[in-house]
């Protein structure tokens, strides 16, 4: 029966297309690049680039976002202020003046903080960083300004620029095609007088983690007091072909002056574990009090290589609604649907645990919650008490199987009826909810 029940579901999940750039935690979760005309040249126009992330809780780490198009015409870019290409391309047919790009598709990045004034603009200058909308909507915003030749000079003949691509450091966003907006108004700074944008179009960009990686980056572990196993993370939950180029935790090469220096590709040095990922949450059912419970939760950091800045964590429980304490993180309830209020977003607190350090000593961040009861769903059976879902900087982490979760001493909870009981929903919920 059991096996029977695995094996369809294994199938029925295989099956389900994953591409879909569509989060269940944050439905409206997108990147927005708007270009605003601000004026037209004899040849060309100036334009403002404006780009907001308007995810709840996903976040573009350093090394920065690096956004690319293709010109519809013979475009040039004359010159960029707050971001550059990365190429200058072919400009040997211009004499005098020399564009600052000439590439058919060019590709640009932010500046990095502290460039001269006279190559700054608002919003710009954080080496590509931004941070997700519910952890800090002001820092959420990324701006340039791209003076454009060889192209339109009305809103009747200007052509938008077509297949926009955009990394956030890595892959995993895809972009629709530019579309005319009203455009853009605009108030002077005393609020008296009202500008606009000479035409306004707007690109929307959305997240699939399964178009940025095959396998996870993290996995959920759990235990609790009522019981002395500690359910670990599954083998591999993320991926294991690099198993021979980890590091073991007491190996000599981490003495090595310069190991954990980022590398310009990003490539990871993770820590020898049995799951090979790079971080894990660990959620652990602490306290049991008359009305209130208890949950302490640990992050921890396996790669050598990084200290995730402004990291988020989103958990999904249907106690979250009854959230009264959070120790040492910051919390916002994240309520994608009105009618269910499950779901909230950790992250640490700024200048104090903000900054989760490389593999190590000090890579583990650790926060606990104390839940008041709602004495009609609360239970400790059937792993009631641990997370429906769990994201680490806005991927989902794999969590253990049901079967395996600390249970309640005595709890009969191998019988198949009640692990068919347990699957089903769970099953249904994947389904539904992708
Ligand atoms: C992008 O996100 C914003 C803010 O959540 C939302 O208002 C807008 O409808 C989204 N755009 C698209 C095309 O989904
Ligand atoms: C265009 O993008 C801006 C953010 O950059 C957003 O405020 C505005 O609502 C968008 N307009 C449309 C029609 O999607
Ligand atoms: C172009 O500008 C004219 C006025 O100059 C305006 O009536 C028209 O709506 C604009 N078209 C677009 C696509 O913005
Ligand atoms: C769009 O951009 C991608 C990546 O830069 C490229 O592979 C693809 O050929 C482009 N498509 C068009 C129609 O230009
Ligand atoms: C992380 O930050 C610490 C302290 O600022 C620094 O010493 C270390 O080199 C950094 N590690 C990485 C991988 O960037
Ligand atoms: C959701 O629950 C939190 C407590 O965890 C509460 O502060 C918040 O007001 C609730 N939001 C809604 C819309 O019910
Ligand atoms: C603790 O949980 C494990 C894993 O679910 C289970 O196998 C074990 O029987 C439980 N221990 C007791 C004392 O019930
Ligand atoms: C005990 C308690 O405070 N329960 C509350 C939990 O949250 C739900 C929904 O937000 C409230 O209706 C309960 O009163």
């Amino acid at each position: 029966m059991r096996g029977l029940i695995g094996v369809a579901a294994f199938f029925l999940i295989a099956l389900i297309p994953h591409a879909v750039a569509f989060d269940p935690l944050d439905p409206n979760g997108n990147i927005t690049i708007k270009w605003d005309v601000m004026s037209w040249t004899p040849d060309g126009y100036v334009a403002t680039v404006t780009m907001n992330n308007f995810q709840m809780y996903r976040h573009i780490m350093s090394p920065g976002w690096t956004l690319g198009w293709t010109w519809a015409k013979k475009e040039v870019i004359w010159s960029m202020v707050g971001a550059q290409t990365t190429e200058q391309g072919d400009c040997s047919k211009f004499k005098g003046n020399i564009p600052h790009c000439c590439k058919k598709n060019p590709t640009v990045v932010d500046l990095l903080p502290g460039v001269p004034y006279n190559q700054q603009f608002t919003n710009c200058c954080k080496g590509g960083v931004l941070a997700s909308w519910g952890q800090d909507p002001q820092s959420s915003v990324s701006a340039f300004q791209v003076s454009v030749g060889q192209a339109g000079t009305s809103n009747k003949t200007v052509k938008l620029p077509k297949n926009f691509t955009l990394l956030g450091p890595g892959p995993g966003y895809t972009c629709g095609p530019a579309k005319i907006v009203p455009p853009t108004k605009f108030f002077t700074p005393d609020l008296r007088r009202k500008t606009q944008a000479l035409m306004t179009w707007n690109v929307t960009c959305t997240y699939s983690q399964f178009l940025a990686r095959k396998h996870p980056s993290c996995c959920v572990s759990m235990s609790s007091f009522y019981n002395e196993t500690i359910t670990a993370c599954p083998s591999c939950a993320c991926g294991c072909e690099n198993r021979n180029k980890c590091i073991k935790s007491d190996s000599k090469l981490l003495s090595v002056v310069g190991i954990n220096t980022p590398r310009k590709d990003n490539a990871p040095l993770i820590q020898c574990t049995h799951h090979m990922c790079p971080i894990r949450v660990h959620w652990h059912v602490k306290l049991n009090y008359k009305d209130y419970w208890r949950v302490k939760l640990t992050v921890t950091n396996f790669n050598y290589r990084i200290n995730y800045t402004q990291w988020t964590l989103v958990v999904q429980h249907p106690n979250l609604n009854n959230v009264t304490q959070v120790f040492s993180f910051d919390y916002k309830p994240l309520v994608p649907y009105e009618s269910v209020n499950d779901t909230g977003m950790f992250y640490g607190m700024k200048f104090y645990n903000d900054l989760l350090m490389e593999a190590g000593p000090s890579g583990t961040v650790q926060s606990e919650v104390l839940l008041q009861k709602d004495k009609d769903t609360f239970s400790f059976k059937q792993g009631w008490a641990f997370p429906r879902k769990v994201y680490f900087n806005g991927d989902e982490c794999m969590l253990p199987p049901p079967d395996t979760y600390p249970y309640l001493p005595n709890f009969a909870h191998h019988s198949p009826v009640t692990f068919t009981a347990l699957l089903f929903p769970l099953l249904f919920l994947y389904i539904v909810l992708f």
